[in-house]
């Protein structure tokens, strides 16, 4: 399954991208330009949410996925409409694959009222039926449980759509993860599951959370092939993600992706990473995703570095629009808070919001006094 060096090579010089050859989807200039315009907006948009964090614009915690691009824009460029998607924290460029927009993940983390969850949550933490994307699910692992049931509601209706989901190294050694992969095997779900080997979870090395050297080693245990790809290499993992994918579409089950690859930053922007040891950072940083990806290009004939620059300047341009008009958007008017909680609207309406409307308790907050909240914090000695 895997794109070897060797195939690579038959096509230097020619002009031709030895993906050209696949049987799957051929690659054209225009895929090219696609990818490496993903590619770039996720790296540029997350630069762009960096700033705006150390502005105090952002609200919650901001998750980078620097140095790991190409796998979440690889996979997310392979599926087909009608295919669902559960990214984890670090797959921003899949959901631009699938059409999420940039307005869309600046609305969330600034917690615009205009926002997919209208400022209930941030991050990625968000569910759009319509494109086929499950918002991932904080315990780790669950997120694999629930998509097993969009798989198996597929599968159920004789629908030929596929279910994708990233799981981080960390992730993998839940119980909950275990159980799902399990499932998934033992049901023959037409599941695609990325496994994230990046090295870290927060501060814990993957050397420290699992006995295994060879990550694709635990397929083993649900008995499902694996296939390991560089994760920085975008075109080896699209290649590695539609063959998976052919194969749950055609009914023969799950396959588990290993990408190699490494997280490039802290666990988060609080995180600055002082565990990690500097050769490590220096070794990877070689090996960019998006560095070699534009070699790539240029070298094969399908980008010029000037047209390459001008992808970047145009995305540049487009982000700044997108941050101008997203700032400028309204946070969520009070009673937003309480509206698309539940799947029922009627039930929605019904709960009672504040304690003032629950039976028992008008006379405790009335006798609070109705100052500021902080106020209102401090007389309750919180
Ligand atoms: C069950 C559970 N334990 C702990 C956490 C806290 N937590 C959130 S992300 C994270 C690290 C995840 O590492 P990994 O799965 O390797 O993903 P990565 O951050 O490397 O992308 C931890 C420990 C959690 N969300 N759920
Ligand atoms: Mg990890």
């Amino acid at each position: 399954m895997q794109v070897t060096r060797e195939r690579r090579s038959l096509a230097r010089g020619s002009g031709i991208s030895p993906y050209q050859d696949g049987h799957l989807k051929t690659l054209d200039r225009r895929d090219m330009r696609s990818l490496y315009r993903l590619l770039w907006l996720t790296r540029a948009l997350e630069e762009r949410l960096e700033i705006i964090f150390k502005q105090g614009q952002v609200v919650g915690g901001l998750y980078r996925s620097l140095g790991q691009e190409a796998t979440a824009v690889g996979c997310g460029y392979a599926l087909s409409a009608g295919d669902w998607i559960a990214p984890s924290i670090r797959d921003l460029g899949a959901l631009l694959a699938r059409g999420i927009e940039p307005h869309d993940i600046l609305r969330q983390y600034t917690a615009r009222g205009t926002s997919l969850c209208a400022g209930k949550d941030n991050t990625n933490h968000f569910t759009v039926p319509e494109l086929g994307i499950l918002g991932p699910i904080s315990p780790l692992g669950t997120q694999l449980c629930v998509l097993n049931g969009v798989a198996l509601s597929f599968r159920t209706r004789r629908e030929p759509r596929v279910c994708f989901t990233f799981q981080g190294d960390g992730a993998s050694r839940t119980g909950t993860s275990h159980e799902g992969l399990a499932m998934a095997a033992a049901l023959n779900l037409p599941i695609v599951v990325v496994l994230q080997h990046n090295r870290w979870s927060f501060g814990t090395p993957s050397t420290a959370e699992a006995a295994v050297e060879n990550w694709a080693d635990v397929a083993g245990a649900y008995g499902v092939p694996a296939v390991t790809v560089d994760g920085n290499d975008v075109l080896q993992v699209y290649d590695a993600a539609a063959q998976a994918i052919a194969r749950a579409r055609a009914g023969d089950g799950m396959t588990i992706i290993v990408s190699e690859t490494y997280r490039m930053l802290g666990h988060a922007q609080h995180d600055a990473q002082r565990y990690v040891p500097d050769e490590e950072l220096i070794a990877w940083r070689d090996h960019d995703p998006i560095r070699s990806f534009e070699t790539y290009l240029v070298e094969f004939g399908f980008e010029s570095e000037t047209s390459l620059a001008e992808v970047r300047a145009e995305v540049a341009a487009a982000l700044d629009v997108a941050t101008d008009e997203v700032l400028a958007e309204p946070y969520p008017a009070p009673g937003e808070a309480r509206s698309r909680v539940y799947g029922n609207a009627e039930l929605d309406a019904a709960i009672p919001w504040t304690r003032g409307e629950v039976p028992g308790y008008e006379g405790l907050v009335t006798a609070r006094p109705s100052a500021t909240r902080g106020t209102t914090r401090q007389s309750q000695g919180a």
